[in-house]
């Protein structure tokens, strides 16, 4: 029987080690601006501004230390997943 939470939560210890550049345990600011710029760049979008960076990282920053801790990067993973899942499932009804 395999967990979806489980792997969520595998996932997302993954991606927080791999943007946690500095592996201090915590996301700063720096490191997901660096991380939502590495994407934009990959997708071919605009890099994100400053204020978009501060925006995005103070929405998950929800204890306001100005870190996002696994936990709060967590409903960042578990939110971009489940609305692949949905368009999965979308995509490819049956
Ligand atoms: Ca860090
Ligand atoms: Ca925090």
């Amino acid at each position: 029987m395999t967990s979806k939470g489980t792997d969520i939560a595998k996932i997302a210890q993954q991606a927080f080690n791999i943007v946690d550049s500095d592996k201090n345990g915590y996301v700063s600011y720096e490191e997901l601006g660096e991380c939502m710029k590495a994407v934009a760049r990959k997708l071919g979008t605009p890099e994100p501004s400053d204020d978009q960076i501060l925006q995005a990282v103070g929405a998950l920053d929800t204890n306001k230390d100005g870190n996002i801790s696994l936990e709060e990067f967590s409903v960042l993973v578990e939110g971009l997943l489940s609305a692949i899942i949905d368009l999965k499932e979308i995509k490819s009804p049956g």
